[in-house]
């Protein structure tokens, strides 16, 4: 959401809220838009879109946003469950994860909250059918992610041609997630082995996250 609004030069500021529950679907993010509160990443990027007389995809064809829809999707159905996988159940990413999160929770409930996010989160892996995959096919099938991304990006500078659209912000965010999170999994290795990926997420963070 963040890298849509400053790729979109729409003016926004930042509220750091740790507690999901306070946004109307229970999750982040959730953004107000003048009177409206609207949770989602698809549906925040798609009411974004609605509001403004320039949106990032006006000069996409039907064509370009059939794919940039189709890989929004994939990612944020699929991809999303081996980053979540590599982040909260694989023991090589929770030893990480969890002392990074910790200082979200007040001192005496940090164990608690932790071990009761990561068990929902396994219920749900199990629930999407990713725990029936054993470590090693959840890690190839995100490699395999990751080559069908890459491979569609080949050498343009983003996914659509010269400039941004909606799908670069939301491939920057599922792919900075995997670069920038210091955990030694596979799924980060695979990234790592495609430089035109980590040069994409270099260009975005020059271009449009040079201030933090
Ligand atoms: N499809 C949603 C997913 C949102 C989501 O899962 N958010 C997580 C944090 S990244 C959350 O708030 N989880 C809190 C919870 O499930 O209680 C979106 O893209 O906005």
């Amino acid at each position: 959401v963040e890298a849509y609004l400053r790729m979109a030069g729409q003016p926004f500021e930042t509220v750091i809220e740790t507690n999901p529950l306070k946004g109307p679907r229970g999750r982040m993010p959730f953004i107000e838009s003048g009177e409206e509160v609207i949770a989602d990443s698809r549906l925040i990027l798609e009411h974004l879109e609605g509001r403004t007389s320039t949106p990032l995809d006006s000069w996409l064809t039907s064509e370009q946003r059939a794919i940039s829809f189709a890989f929004q999707r994939v990612a944020d159905q699929d991809l999303i469950r081996v980053i979540l996988y590599s982040r909260w159940v694989d023991p090589a990413g929770w030893e990480v994860i969890r002392p990074e999160f910790a200082p979200f929770f007040p001192f005496g409930l940090r164990r608690l909250a932790l071990s009761a996010i990561r068990h929902s989160l396994i219920r749900e892996a199990r629930g999407a059918g990713t725990l029936e995959l054993t470590r090693d096919e959840i890690y190839a099938l995100g490699a395999r992610h990751l080559a069908a991304i890459s491979d569609f990006l080949g050498e343009k500078r983003f996914f659509l041609g010269d400039k941004p659209s909606t799908v670069d912000a939301t491939l920057y965010g599922f792919l900075s997630v995997i670069l920038e999170t210091p955990i030694d999994v596979p799924l980060r290795k695979a990234a790592q082995a495609r430089p035109n990926l980590v040069a994409f997420c270099d260009l975005v963070k020059r271009l449009y996250f040079k201030d933090i």
